[in-house]
């Protein structure tokens, strides 16, 4: 791109250069200032666009898969959720993946790990388990769980008649990128789990730490974040604050050891938007995949209006103004959200701003 600006690249075309540069060519090199105004662009230009995944239109479609494939030779029964100009990554947007897993009643899977990490948002099913380094943590709608990157995990659903989705959300884009994926299954093909269910949970799950206990992984030691527990510490909050102006009633999921984020390359919150309340536009740095945990409404993305209700999957690119609203004018609406804020931040790379009067404005880097 050719810009006639001081301090950028602003060289012409001539015969002579197109025989300069094929020279360079041949030698596997190249002319910084033809490509300088696409890789230094003023502000981010993310490749990913905002999307709305309708859960309504891609349940039916989950719910073939599984007659289609069986979990085994999937390894995994995923429909993932793809970004147009991402899919040669399987990115959802930006760096981060996303799909709906499916597990029929019964069912299990295979133990393996790998350098990237997960996350799980459960949409629906009764008795889904997955057995994250030998602790078995049983899930139900709306609870969230972790497996960290190099965690051995296998999942399954014990109910004998609902299958059990639930939508993943990986770091593995990024880790790809990084060429720093590894994968192993597990040598038993299975783990043999922990006396009781749950245990991070029943450890690390209250307001008091534990005596003695050291924790010095670079992961939350809390594996799984049951709803309940989520939704009253939201309406705990919404008693005495008022929350953010472009994010409403918002809480993250975190490491009760460091008060960071559950893993060091994606985050998690769950926010509250309160009746009819909407919020302020804003922008930032970083890519979100939002799941709509709770209510109906919509949420205005780079100009882009998505109408959502429970279930259904939307993303915010980085850089994107986005503001949400919730259209009931009596129930809250909940949006569960992961992100890659983590790897922005400790890469000094997190920038933030609202919408000002004069429509935003260059933030200082
Ligand atoms: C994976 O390991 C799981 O363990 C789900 O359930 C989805 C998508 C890409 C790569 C690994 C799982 C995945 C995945």
């Amino acid at each position: 791109m050719q810009e006639d600006v001081l301090g950028r690249s602003r060289v012409g075309g001539s015969d002579e250069l197109d025989e300069y540069y094929a020279r360079l060519a041949k030698l596997g090199a190249g002319a910084l200032w033809t490509v300088a105004n696409d890789i230094e662009p003023w502000y981010p230009q993310p490749r990913s666009i905002p999307m709305l995944w309708k859960y309504d239109e891609l349940r039916p479609l989950v719910l073939e898969s599984a007659n289609l494939v069986t979990a085994d030779d999937a390894g995994r029964r995923v429909v993932m959720l793809v970004n147009p100009e991402r899919e040669e990554l399987s990115a959802a947007v930006g760096l981060l993946y996303t799909g709906l897993q499916i597990m029929n009643p019964g069912e299990s899977m295979t133990a393996h790990r790998h350098a990237a990490s997960a996350l799980r948002f459960v949409i629906e099913g009764e008795g889904a388990w997955t057995i994250v380094d030998g602790d078995r943590l049983e899930v139900g709608p709306g609870d969230f769980a972790i497996t960290p990157g190099g965690t051995w995990h296998e999942h399954g659903n014990s109910s004998g008649s609902t299958p059990v989705i639930w939508q993943d959300g990986l770091d593995i884009p990024l880790v790809n990128m990084l060429d720093a994926n590894f994968y192993q299954v597990h040598p038993e093909l299975h783990q043999v789990p922990g006396r009781v269910v749950n245990t991070s949970l029943l450890t690390h799950g209250s307001i008091l730490k534990p005596d003695g206990r050291t924790w010095s992984k670079p992961y939350s030691p809390l594996l799984a974040y049951p709803w309940e527990m989520t939704y009253e510490a939201l309406n705990n909050l919404a008693k005495v604050s008022d929350g953010s102006p472009t994010d409403g009633i918002a809480m993250e999921y975190v490491n009760p050891h460091t008060g960071g984020s559950v893993m060091p390359t994606m985050g998690a919150r769950m926010q509250m938007l309160r009746p009819s309340e909407a919020t302020k536009a804003h922008r930032h740095t970083g890519s979100v995949v939002y799941q709509v945990a709770k209510g109906v409404g919509h949420s205005i993305v780079n100009g882009r209006r998505f109408d959502w209700k429970k279930n259904d999957i939307f993303c915010v690119p980085s850089w994107a103004w986005y503001e949400h609203v919730n259209e009931d004018p009596a129930e809250d609406a909940c949006l569960f959200s992961f992100n890659d804020f983590p790897v922005m931040r400790n890469l000094g790379l997190f920038v933030e701003e609202a919408l000002s009067e004069n429509g935003g404005h260059q933030p200082e880097i």
